[in-house]
């Protein structure tokens, strides 16, 4: 069965931000070394995949270079664009906002197997009897849905739509090209191979074209946790069979919260464990890690922990200093003074409790939903789950027992003034 690979914003030799500036003193200098070649390591090992795998061709959905490319960066995507050629692998691009001025210096001759689609019209190439569709970014703060002027489907073929865009918009994403899965889905085509979007989605169906964003093929802060890479694409004929994830990171980001345990010394001991746990499967996979710890809850002496911050990476810094494929970007020390945690748990509470007196209306099933959130915010505040329940034990109805609402609402608003009376 046929393959062909789908990637977008590799934005090859784009920093890893957050890490470089922290290499200087006692970090290690292999590990400096391979966030700064992450980018390209991970193309590398797209490369690798596309050849091993011997798929049909390459389509990359924009953001190849992260902005204006050097001769350096033109030099390693040409080297690694002529492993793809000289495997008869195919490379075809659109350009989005990042690369809209192309994949490199427009005084250097054009690499070779590498075809970037045109940036005035969509235009449509054939592929081993697969229909392409693309259109590069002309400018790169492009407002307009260009997948709407795409052309209709050829007939009796695999059609793919090549295309970088917001859709109909995510967060922490400009809305560049914005369009909706019905007009994509209107084209007829099988596959819609799209970049722009950081986070991997599921696979989007939409009267059977497959609406795909692999995500970006290497996490470049701790906004883009988790596993970053490519798919596969199987195809039989015309129609698209599956669609298969293939991690291609060499760094990968995680965000590990500890909970504050009774003593620093046991919350420090925590952080260390819980990073060197969650790590584990990635670093065995041969990755490094790079890893933002945050330590939540309450504790009496808070402020103490958050002024000896130093102290504290230093000591995490410490107990993992034997596994050199670890780097923690940022140790947050978000947490909360007692007393202050207890307020804001109280003022949440009473908030909710308002809310519910002012939509009496409600069921009473409709009210218990109301206080499964009440009921958490209750227990996670203050002095622990026995005084807890000595002070609001009758504010919070148990499941299946009958409420009466209106003074069980009033009893808990009391209970609640009370205690931040005190
Ligand atoms: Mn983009």
């Amino acid at each position: 069965m046929p393959t062909f690979l789908h990637a977008a914003d590799l934005h090859i030799d784009s920093p890893l931000r957050g890490l470089e500036s922290r290499f200087e003193g006692a970090q290690s200098a292999a590990f400096a070394d391979l966030v700064r070649q992450a980018t390209r390591r991970a193309l590398t090992r797209l490369v690798d995949l596309a050849i091993e795998r011997q798929v049909a061709f390459v389509v990359l959905a924009g953001d190849v270079v992260d902005g204006d490319a050097t001769l350096h960066t033109a030099l390693f995507l040409s080297q690694q664009f002529s492993r793809l050629r000289d495997a008869g692998i195919p490379v075809f691009a659109v350009l989005g906002n990042h690369d809209c001025a192309g994949l490199m210096p427009a005084h250097l001759a054009p690499m070779d197997g590498v075809h970037v689609f045109a940036r005035d019209r969509a235009e449509t190439l054939d592929c081993r009897g697969v229909a392409l569709h693309g259109r590069s970014y002309p400018v790169w703060d492009l407002r307009e849905d260009i997948a709407a002027n795409y052309p209709q489907a050829v007939r009796g073929r695999l059609n793919v739509g090549v295309l970088h865009t917001a859709l109909t918009g995510a967060d922490e994403h400009d809305s560049y090209a914005p369009t909706t899965p019905q007009v994509l889905a209107a084209k007829g085509y099988g596959y819609w191979a799209l970049g722009h979007i950081h986070k991997r989605a599921d696979t989007l169906v939409v009267d059977g074209s497959r609406i795909v964003f692999p995500g970006n093929l290497q996490g470049r802060s701790i906004r883009e946790t988790g596993p970053k890479g490519c798919v596969l694409v199987h195809y039989e004929g015309a129609a698209v069979t599956s669609v298969e994830f293939v991690p291609c990171d060499v760094v990968r980001w995680h965000l590990v919260e500890v909970d504050a345990a009774p003593t620093a010394e046991q919350t420090q001991a925590l952080m260390a464990q819980q990073v060197l746990g969650d790590t584990a499967p990635d670093r065995q996979a041969g990755r490094a890690c790079a890893v933002r710890v945050r330590v939540t809850g309450t504790h009496p002496d808070a402020a103490a922990w958050r002024g000896a911050r130093g102290e504290w990476r230093e000591n995490l810094a410490f107990r993992l200093h034997d596994s050199p494929d670890l780097v923690i970007e940022k140790l947050d020390l978000a947490v909360q003074d007692a007393q202050a945690a207890d307020t804001a748990q109280l003022q949440g509470a009473r908030a909710l409790l308002q809310q519910a007196v002012a939509e009496l209306a409600l069921q009473p099933e409709e009210l218990q939903t109301l206080f499964e959130p009440l009921q958490r915010q209750l227990k996670a505040c203050g002095p622990g789950e026995a005084e807890w329940r000595r002070q609001f034990g009758d504010v919070v109805p148990l499941r299946g027992q009958p409420v009466d609402a209106p003074a069980l609402l009033q009893r808990g608003l009391d209970a609640i003034s009370a205690r931040m009376g005190a």
